[in-house]
Formats: structure tokens, sequence, C-alpha cells
């Protein structure tokens, strides 16, 4: 076994005897291991490694992420809910200290209980994005009342007017040279064509017409466990929760759930939005969030829906043109690629409009 990894694990308190470490998943962001325990009445654990560039506060970020937790498994309790192990995220105090996360030669280090028997999808059926509908209205729904204010661990995460200048001023810096390249040039115009009704939300906001609410602000299909028979356990990868619109975790999970292909497949052919996804999962959503959601929220759910691939074309476009910074990339177009794929996603997303709208008003009725 890894020496550092196993004197990493030994400073947090947690109950068995570590009998392997091994890398576990495929975040772009954060290292993560599996560390399993000896005894069978123990539960496994998840080493992970926070990305102290891409989330500079660390501590607010595991302040946010206990005040989330503990809010949502206070009401679990109080549903009688037995499972509880199963449906939030439990994290181990530092054995010094006293916080939920230690710091190992400037690099930070959380550990968490493995869900066991629990699995992570890349890809969904409308059955399961029904269940994720529900689930993500439902996480909404838990922490609307949560008595602490949160953090905004990524400063401007979602905010679009801040992704485009973020984008327009690597375009006049050009660092890696690559912003001549015609394919860029032709992307770029696309941006720039969409770029004043997609900061629509900025624009509501700051009129006070549209509130900000705890949200998840990373609702990728794959952040999300389900048990065998596909029930939704639980929400993971709670770095990002923080204020925001709703329509970060509305659009967010159309985003990769309803595209036909991975985010990153270089086909553009087969980049298609799913209408059965996003009927699927809508209708789970509103099920669980209608209750609170104003008509300002529910009106622009397309708007959403066509925001996050917009926005995701802009930041992996803003990566490619500073030199693969932020990503991890496995072949140099790689973010390229993603970018474009985001774009073909809301070409397609684009056709769907008058249908999406008359959806969400059927079923409003
Ligand atoms: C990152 O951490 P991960 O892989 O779930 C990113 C998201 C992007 C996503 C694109 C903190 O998510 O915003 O949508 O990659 N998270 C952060 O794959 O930037
Ligand atoms: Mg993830």
């Amino acid at each position: 076994m890894d020496s550092k990894l196993t004197a990493i694990v030994s400073r947090f308190a947690y109950e068995g005897t570590v009998s392997e470490i091994k890398p576990l998943g495929e975040g772009l962001i954060n290292d993560t291991y599996k560390v399993k325990t000896a005894e069978q009445d123990k539960p496994d654990y998840v080493l992970q490694r926070v990305n102290h560039l891409v989330f500079p506060d660390v501590d607010m970020v595991m302040r946010n992420i206990d005040a989330v937790t503990s809010h949502i498994r206070k009401k679990l309790e109080a549903e009688g809910v037995k499972d509880i192990d199963r449906r939030v995220l439990r994290f181990m105090p530092a054995k010094e200290g006293g916080k939920l996360y230690t710091i190992v030669d400037g690099t930070y280090w959380r550990m968490m209980v493995f869900i066991a028997g629990a699995i992570t999808k890349q890809a969904v059926n409308s059955e399961s994005s029904r269940a994720a509908g529900r689930a993500f209205g439902n996480f909404q729904a838990m922490l609307a009342d949560i008595p602490v204010q949160l953090g905004e661990t990524i400063k401007d995460f979602h905010n679009m007017e801040f992704r485009l200048s973020q984008l327009r001023e690597v375009v006049k810096s050009d660092p890696a040279g690559r912003v001549n390249e015609e394919r860029v040039q032709a992307m770029l115009a696309e941006i720039e064509k969409r770029a004043d009704e997609m900061c629509k939300a900025e624009r509501l906001g700051r009129e006070g017409i549209l509130p900000k609410r705890v949200c998840h602000c990373d609702t990728k299909v794959n952040n999300m466990m389900f048990d065998e028979q596909d029930n939704v356990l639980c929400v993971i990868d709670l770095d990002t929760v923080m204020p925001n619109f709703i329509f970060s975790d509305y659009g967010d999970f159309l985003r990769t759930g309803a595209n036909e292909v991975a985010e990153d497949c270089p086909d553009m052919d087969k980049v298609q939005f799913r209408m059965d996804i996003f009927k699927a999962f809508t209708e789970g959503y509103l099920e669980s969030a209608r209750s609170f959601l104003l008509p300002i929220e529910i009106e622009n759910l397309p708007y959403a829906t066509a925001l996050f691939p917009y926005m995701q074309c802009v930041r992996f476009l803003w990566d490619y043109l500073s030199g693969d910074k932020y990503w991890k990339c496995q072949y140099p177009d790689h973010n390229f690629v993603r970018a474009n794929n985001q774009l073909h996603l809301l070409l397609s997303i684009e056709k769907h409009w008058a249908e999406m709208q008359e959806f969400i008003a059927s079923c409003m009725k």
C-alpha cells in the first residue's frame, strides 16, 4: 500500500483496519481513492484530495458540506429513514483540529464513508432520469430552510457574464496561440451571437425578480448514487453546493443526461438532445420542486436547458485557449472537442424550444 496515502488515512478518526487503498472513479477535478477495511462490519471509505487550486477556500467548502449534510441528515432522521449513511454522505473528522479535512504538505484531504452496493451511472434512461429529477428537486427542497448562509465556494461559478468575460480576456491575450484557428473563430462567432440572451439570469437577478437558492451546482448524471433497483440513494460531489439560481441544477443535469453521447464524444453528428430524457427529468423535478418554485423560475426552464451547454462550451473553449490548465486532457484537442460537443448540443436544444415550453406548461396544469 502507498505509505503516503496510508499516513494520510491515519490522520482521520475512522473505524476498522485499512487493508487496501486504490484509485476510484474518473473525476476531472479531485483525486479519489477507495480505502477498504478488513472487517466485515466496518465501512469502507473514500479518501479524496481536494483540488485547492479550483477550490481556493477548502475550509469554506467543508463548512458548507458540513452544514448541508447535517441538515439533510436531521430531516432524514425525523422522517424515520433507516439507512441514513446510504442517503447522505458522512465525512470523518480529522483527529487533530476537529475539522472535516486535514492538510498534508500543502494538499487538502478528506475522508467519507463509502456507500456500499451503490452505483453511479454515466448515462440514464427515462426511468432513472425521472428519479434523478425528483432527487435533485428534493435536494433543493430539503435545503430550502437551511439556517446558515452558505459561502460561494467558487466565486461567480455559474455566472454567465463572468464566464464570457473570462473567455474574452483569454481571446485577447492568446497565451497558447490558438485563437486564430479557423474553427476557434467560428465557435467564437456562435458564442457571441448568443451572448446577450444567455446572460438573462444575471439580469433577472439584478432586477430582484430571480432569487438564489441553495443549489448543488454540479448535477452531472455521475454525481448521483443509485441502488440496484435504480432508486436514487443520494447526491454526491458536494464541493460546489452554494447559493445559485435553480437553473444550475436543472440545466446541468440535462446537459449530461439528455445528451445522446458523452460530453467529449468527437462525432458531432451523434450529439443530440434527447427529449424523452428531458420530459422524464422535468416531470420528476417539477413533482418535487413545484411547491417552492416561482413562475419566473418555471417559465425559464427552457432557457436553463440551453444555458448550461452554452456555458460549458464557453468554459471548455476558455480552457483550450488558455493551454488546457483546468480540465485534465487525454489528447491535445480534448478541450476543443468538448467545447464543440457542447455547442452541437445547444444547436439541438434550440430546435426543441417550443416543444419544451409546451411540455413544461402541461406539467403545471
Ligand atoms: C467539473 O468535478 P466534475 O468532473 O464533476 C466542473 C463542472 C463541469 C464538469 C464538466 C468545479 O465537474 O463545473 O461541468 O467538470 N467542476 C468544477 O465535465 O469546475
Ligand atoms: Mg463528479
